[in-house]
């Protein structure tokens, strides 16, 4: 498709009319594409913004697990394709140098305490000049970090490839295996981060994943456990 509001919107019509389990929209710009908690994302011709349906087993927990899975599909396929170190930030960001190069939506139609279904939107800021997104602090392009324009459609296939593998691997029971995956590529343990909660704010150090959706942070007198989904904004410090 040249363009949409937001693949995330192509993707949540087409469940609603029956579209199986693997539906994918791709689109070459979006002209309302959202990040977490309706934030805006810039979307220019030459990127990649997709969305997949995925008809899932269940629970919330599901859900939750999605946005780091899916930046660590991107991660892995970006290292892999384009020697590039590109590294998961949590919560759904993926960072070469710590500047932003892709970013994970994942939004779920319930029904009672049951997924009908979830929707995993990826967007990977690929070929497009970087003034496009000027208003973006600390974003970079593949194209930028790479020297020349990418191939997408290797990239889309690999993306989507790695997405398939590290979903087989959840709806397995194999959650154990994809965090020590998410541990060799990323980059937020360890580090100094402001954690914006609806009732309070953290200044602490991230500690561990104890699931796909929940991170520890270490705050000088205590270890919070922390539910990603609650999360209103992350901000990394110099350390
Ligand atoms: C995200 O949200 O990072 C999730 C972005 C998901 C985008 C995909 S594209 C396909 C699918 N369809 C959609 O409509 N969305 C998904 P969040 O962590 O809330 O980050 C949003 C923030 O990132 C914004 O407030 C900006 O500061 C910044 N931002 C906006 N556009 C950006 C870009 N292209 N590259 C890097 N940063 C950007």
């Amino acid at each position: 498709m040249h363009q949409c509001t937001s693949t995330n919107d192509i993707v949540e019509s087409s469940a609603r009319t029956g579209a199986p389990h693997g539906f994918v929209s791709i689109c070459e710009t979006q002209s309302a594409g959202r990040g977490r908690l309706d934030r805006s994302w810039t979307s220019p011709v030459g990127g990649v913004w997709l969305s997949i349906l995925l008809r899932p087993p269940g629970r919330q927990s599901f859900l939750d697990s999605l946005p780091l899975l899916g930046a660590l599909a991107i991660s892995k396929t970006v290292s892999a394709q384009l020697r590039l170190k590109a590294r998961v930030r949590w919560p759904n960001d993926v960072v070469v140098d710590d500047r932003k190069i892709a970013g994970v939506l994942a939004e779920a139609k319930s029904m009672g305490n049951e997924l009908a279904y979830a929707i995993l939107g990826l967007g990977i800021n690929a070929n497009f000049n970087i003034d496009e997104i000027r208003e973006t602090t600390n974003a970079a392009t593949l194209q930028s970090l790479h020297g020349a324009p990418i191939d997408r459609v290797a990239l889309i296939c690999a993306v989507l490839f790695e997405t398939e593998n590290l979903y087989e691997l959840l709806c397995t029971g194999k959650v154990e295996k994809i965090i020590s995956l998410v541990r060799e590529f990323e980059c937020s343990r360890g580090r100094n981060v402001k954690v914006k909660l609806p009732s309070r704010e953290l200044l602490g150090t991230v500690d561990d994943y104890e699931t796909l959706g929940r991170v520890c942070i270490l705050t000088p007198h205590e270890s919070h456990s922390i539910d990603t989904s609650t999360v209103l904004s992350v901000e990394y410090q110099s350390n």
